[in-house]
C-alpha cells in the first residue's frame, strides 16, 4: 500500500508465516528488474501523450454523455490512466481484458480514439461495431478481448485465455485488469485457483482504487492489500501505487517476464484513485470531504510524468502545448468521427451473438445469422 511491499514472493522473512508455505510450494521470487531497457526521453512523452488522450476523450464523452448523445452506462477511468498505459509500455503483443471502466485499457493497447468514441455512440464505426457500447469495447486485431460489465466475471475467461496460449505455445500473456470490488468474488477466486495450478502465463491486476461503486474499501473488505488474496494458493504476488506511470512499466514488466518465463501466473495490486463518481450518474458525495482535492493534488499520473518531463528531461512549455493540441486535434476527430457514423442496423442485433460454427477442428466460414423476426418465430413456436 505504501508503494514498498514487494510481495510475499520476495522476501518479507523467516518470521513470516507465509514464508513456510511459499518455500514448500517452490513459488519462485518475482525478478527484482524488468527486462525493460530505461525509459528515454521520447518513449516518457509517448506515454504523457497516451495519458492526456485518455483523460481529454472521456471529459468529452462525458460532454456527449450530458447531451444524451451517449446513452447507457459509462464509467469514467479519469485518475487510473498511468496503470493502463503504464502496463501497456511494458508488454507488447500479449491478451488483454478488462472490466467496464475500460476505455483506457484498449486505447493504451491500441484501439484508435475514433473506434472508441464511436463505440460510446452507438455506431457503426465503434469497435463493437455499436452493439457493444461502453462496457464492451473489443478489439481482435490489438488482442484487446473485451470489457465486461459482471464484477469478476471476466478473470475466469482471462485464465483460459492464458491457457489456451500455453497450450498453443504462443509465449504470450494475458493480463486481466479488475477492481478492487471483484476481488470478492467467487469466480475470481475459483479463477486464480485454476490459474496457478495449472501455471498458466497470465497477470491479474487488481485496480485498487478504493471504492466498488460508493462502498469504500474498509466497508467491503478485510484486507487491504488485494494482492494478499494470491497468497493461500501459493502464487506470486506484488503491490504498489500506480500513479507514476514509469514506475507501472517497471513492475508490470517484472510479473510479465515472470508469467512469460513460464513460471506461472501474478497476481498484482495497483493501489490508484478514480476522480469521478462510479458512473455518470454518480456524483461521488460519499467521499471524505478533501479527499478528491488531495488526490488530485499529491497523486494525479498527469501531474506527476509532466513535472518529470520538465525536470528530468527538459521538455518545454512549447512541446506540452503542441502536444495538447495534437490530442486535441486526435479527440475532436474521433468525435467528429462518431457522429457522423451510422447507427447498426437493427437486423444485425443477433448477427454476432453467437460465434461461428465449429465444424470438427475447422471454423465455419459464415457466423450464423438470425433476424429479429426468425428469433420471434421460434419464440413463439
Ligand atoms: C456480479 C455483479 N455484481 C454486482 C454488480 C454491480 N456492480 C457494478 S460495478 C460494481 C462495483 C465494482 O467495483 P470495483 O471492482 O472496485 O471496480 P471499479 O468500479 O472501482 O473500477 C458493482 C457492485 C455487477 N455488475 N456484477
Ligand atoms: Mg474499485
Amino acid at each position: 500500500m505504501d508503494g514498498s511491499s514487494n510481495g510475499a514472493t520476495q522476501g518479507q522473512g523467516a518470521a513470516s508465516p507465509h514464508a513456510a508455505v511459499h518455500t514448500q510450494g517452490g513459488v519462485p521470487p518475482l525478478p527484482t528488474q524488468s527486462s525493460l531497457p530505461p525509459i528515454t526521453r521520447d518513449e516518457l512523452l509517448r506515454l504523457y501523450r497516451q495519458m492526456v488522450l485518455i483523460r481529454r476523450l472521456e471529459e468529452l464523452a462525458a460532454k456527449a454523455y450530458t447531451q444524451r448523445k451517449i446513452l447507457g452506462f459509462c464509467h469514467l477511468y479519469i485518475g487510473q490512466e498511468s496503470v493502463a498505459v503504464g502496463a501497456a509500455a511494458s508488454t507488447a503483443g500479449d491478451y488483454w481484458m478488462a472490466a467496464y471502466r475500460e476505455h483506457g485499457h484498449a486505447l493504451a493497447k491500441g484501439t484508435s480514439a475514433r473506434a472508441v468514441m464511436a463505440e460510446l455512440y452507438g455506431r457503426q464505426g465503434g469497435s463493437s461495431r455499436g452493439l457493444g457500447g461502453s462496457m464492451h469495447i473489443f478489439d481482435r486485431e490489438h488482442d484487446f478481448l473485451g470489457g465486461y460489465g459482471i464484477v469478476g466475471a471476466h478473470v475466469p475467461l482471462a485464465a483460459g485465455v492464458a491457457f489456451a496460449a500455453k497450450y498453443r505455445g504462443e509465449g504470450r500473456v494475458a493480463l486481466c485488469y479488475f477492481g478492487d470490488g471483484a476481488a470478492h468474488q467467487g469466480a475470481f477466486f475459483e479463477a486464480l485457483c485454476l490459474a496457478q495450478l495449472y501455471k498458466v502465463p497470465a497477470v491479474f491486476i487488481c485496480e485498487n482504487n478504493f471504492y466498488a461503486m460508493g462502498t469504500p474499501l474498509h466497508r467491503q473488505s478485510a484486507l487491504a492489500d488485494m494482492s494478499l488474496r494470491a497468497e493461500g494458493i501459493g502464487m506470486a504476488r506484488d503491490s504498489f501505487e500506480g500513479f507514476d506511470v514509469e514506475l507501472v512499466r517497471e513492475r508490470v514488466g517484472r510479473a510479465v517476464d515472470f508469467a512469460r518465463s513460464g513460471q506461472g501466473p501474478v497476481m498484482l495490486e495497483i493501489v490508484t484513485y478514480r476522480h469521478r463518481g462510479h458512473s455518470m450518474s454518480d456524483p461521488a458525495k460519499y467521499r471524505p470531504a478533501g479527499e478528491l482535492e488531495q488526490r488530485k493534488q499529491e497523486s494525479d499520473p498527469l501531474k506527476i510524468t509532466e513535472r518529470r518531463l520538465r525536470e528530468d528531461f527538459g521538455v518545454t512549455d512549447a512541446d506540452l502545448d503542441a502536444l495538447t493540441a495534437s490530442v486535441e486535434a486526435e479527440c475532436e476527430d474521433a468525435v467528429a468521427f462518431a457522429e457522423q457514423s451510422p447507427v447498426p442496423d437493427p437486423a444485425d442485433l443477433y448477427r454476432y451473438t453467437y460465434a461461428p460454427q465449429v465444424t470438427g477442428m475447422g471454423v465455419g466460414a459464415e457466423a450464423p445469422t438470425f433476424t429479429i423476426p426468425a428469433l420471434r418465430d421460434q419464440k413463439e413456436g
